[in-house]
């Protein structure tokens, strides 16, 4: 059985953070553990309460999962604060966990913080190198580049821009963009892909970049190659967004058994 890892927050509300993560995992037909980073009180109308846990049994929950389990890949989600960044990067690290998908998790849904603005840099400097791919979508690129990004062509450039960081790959995802395709770029040191779906015109979004990126990461512990794990995760997403159920008053969860 191939193992995933994700290294994220709880969502009270199960549609997003470590919940829609294992739930994906599971999916995809793969054993999940989980390093749990902050707990969110939460449910699709917003975040009420966001209590981080101590860096250090971030990194302690990491070192026991490693220690026992074969990890065939990891993803990060909501991290908190710049310490839990460090212990996060330090224990990814020392164990050799890779391949390494990084979401670059930034806000909930409603805008609450979900890491502190300060952490960004410990994010691009200690967590990027490490990454296999990074994840951000329109919202956290401008925030990574300090810069808006408002085309295609900007957002192909800001890629690039995001690949010299460090990691292995970029997936500047393109729901919050403009247009009637969502198409997300996925730039490596080969050049630049896109991939282009229809939008779906729908509220219940809560948990769409937790869902792919676990999806991605799940692919990545079955051994597909990264472009294709990218391509089978978003068509995945595709479906469990036109399928969502519908679930709560707000923003609700897509279907993660799609
Ligand atoms: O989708 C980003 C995200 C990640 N992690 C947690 C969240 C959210 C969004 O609400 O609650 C715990």
């Amino acid at each position: 059985m191939r193992v995933a890892l994700t290294i994220a927050g709880s969502d009270s509300g199960g549609g997003a953070g470590v919940q829609a993560d294992l739930k994906t995992f599971f999916r995809f037909g793969v054993y999940g553990a989980s390093a749990l980073t902050l707990v969110t009180a939460q449910n699709t109308l917003g975040v009420q309460g966001v209590e981080l846990l101590p860096a250090a049994f971030v990194g302690r929950q990491i070192q026991s999962v490693a220690e026992d389990l074969p990890i065939h890949a990891a993803k990060t989600g909501a991290l908190g604060s710049g310490e839990i960044v460090e212990a996060v990067a330090e224990a990814v690290a020392r164990h050799g966990i890779r391949p390494l998908v990084v979401d670059p998790v930034m806000v909930a849904k409603g805008g609450e913080p979900l890491l502190a603005p300060e952490a960004v840099q410990a994010l691009r400097e200690r967590l990027f190198p490490l990454a296999t791919l990074i994840t951000p979508n329109r919202l956290e690129a401008e925030a990574l580049l300090g810069r808006p990004i408002r085309t295609l062509q900007e957002a192909e450039e800001a890629a690039r821009e995001l690949l010299a960081l460090g990691p292995g790959a970029v997936l500047l995802k393109g729901g919050h963009l403009e247009g009637e395709e969502a198409v997300d770029l996925l730039a490596t040191p080969k050049g630049v892909l896109a991939f282009r779906a229809p939008r779906i015109p729908t509220r219940h979004t809560h948990g769409t970049g937790c869902t792919l990126s676990a999806a991605i990461a799940a692919l990545l512990a079955l051994g597909r190659p990264l472009e294709e794990a990218v391509a089978e995760a978003k068509a995945y997403l595709t479906r469990a967004l036109e399928t969502a159920p519908g679930l709560g008053h707000g923003h609700g969860p897509v279907n993660h058994f799609a």
